[in-house]
């Protein structure tokens, strides 16, 4: 299988979130793309290649282009008014409260962001930016007719809705190649996001459209981030009723009940007679993730690309989350490994 992979995901390196009430290093870090690609050469998964260059046209289909400008331009605002440390939001336009953009650069911040765990820094635009076009090069080589490729994105992408950033997600690197399917004549398109926090982006992105099926299995939003979106009776809108499905498990969830979710959702993408199949591949159900609370051992992401690669759909698979450092390129590994075994 190949990779792709740019090494500008290494401008993108906040320093603190905030994490009950303490201030504690962002989890999110450059070290964890390390790790995979380190892994993907160890295991030799393939040749890994640096992304083409698409511009901006296929992030314009998905993120509207007052988001692109504000996050493209947010660095520069805050160096000009000597801005220290990175830039994060601190007030969202909640309920109570007016939906209008405001003037100032950190009004506009919480307009297009729904918390404060994605902090731009210097490099942030170029890294999600260089992301993006990871996942869309990607998605050309299924394009061309490869049964699989591997998107090795950071930062993630599944939290990033049209005009909002967060989670630690900026642009919709899954959406994007999803939309680009489409755009070159795919009629429909699957997304399953694996990763242990709903993929609450994705989702308001194609909620009301019948082209892109979307299946999500999560940590129960009643407990866990985003704790907003998530929960099974959002089955879709519009044209889109019915191609939503959300699958929310309990804290201590481990690979018997994880796999049964899988079992169903793999079952619906079958139904909905998906083209092709994009996963939001995030490693955080892994039992050591320090940011998460399901059990899935690293023999599990085996099985998990196995049963995937049952379906027997070409599958572009794009890197979301996963924070146990030393384990995550064993992990995500593991799911392409067990893919390609099938
Ligand atoms: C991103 B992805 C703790 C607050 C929760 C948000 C988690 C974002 C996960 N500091 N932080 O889905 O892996
Ligand atoms: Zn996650």
């Amino acid at each position: 299988m190949l990779t792709y992979y740019s090494d500008d995901h290494h401008l993108h390196h906040g320093s603190c979130e905030l994490m009950n009430g303490q201030l504690v290093p962002c989890f999110e870090k450059p070290q964890r793309a390390d790790h995979i690609l380190a892994r993907v050469k160890d295991r030799q998964l393939g040749e890994v290649r640096a992304p083409k260059d698409f511009g901006r046209a296929p992030l314009l289909r998905i993120h509207s282009a007052a988001y692109l400008e504000f996050f493209e331009g947010a660095w520069a605002r805050w160096q000009e008014q000597a801005g220290q440390g990175d830039l994060l939001p601190y007030t969202w336009p909640a309920r109570t409260l007016r939906q209008q953009l405001p003037e100032s650069l950190h009004g506009q911040l919480g307009y297009y962001s729904f918390d404060a765990g994605a902090p731009i820094t210097a490099g942030t635009w170029q890294a999600a930016y260089s992301a993006a076009q990871v996942a869309l090069s990607a998605q050309a080589e299924i394009a061309a007719g490869a049964h699989s490729a591997f998107a090795l994105c950071r930062p993630p992408g599944h939290h990033a809705a049209a005009d909002v950033m967060g989670g630690y997600c900026y642009l919709n690197n899954a959406a994007i190649a999803a939309q680009a399917f489409l755009d070159q004549g795919r009629a429909k398109v699957a997304i399953l996001d694996v990763d242990y926090h709903h993929g609450n982006g994705t989702q308001s992105i194609f909620y009301e459209r019948s082209d892109v099926l979307f299946a999500s299995i999560h940590g129960d939003p009643v407990a866990e981030f985003p704790f907003f979106l998530g929960y099974a009776d959002e089955t879709g809108a519009g044209a889109g009723e019915g191609c939503n499905h959300n699958y929310p498990l309990p804290a201590g969830s481990a690979w018997q009940e994880w796999g049964a979710a899988l079992e169903q959702a793999c079952q619906r993408i079958a139904e909905y007679g998906a083209e092709v199949l994009i996963v939001s591949l995030g490693v955080d159900t892994f039992k050591d993730d320090p940011i998460s609370q399901f059990k899935l051992d690293s023999p599990d992401y085996l099985r998990m690309g196995q049963r995937i690669a049952a379906l027997g759909l070409p599958t572009l698979f794009v890197m979301e989350g996963g924070y146990a450092v030393e384990e995550i390129g064993i992990n995500a590994v593991n799911v392409l490994e067990g893919f390609e075994a099938n």
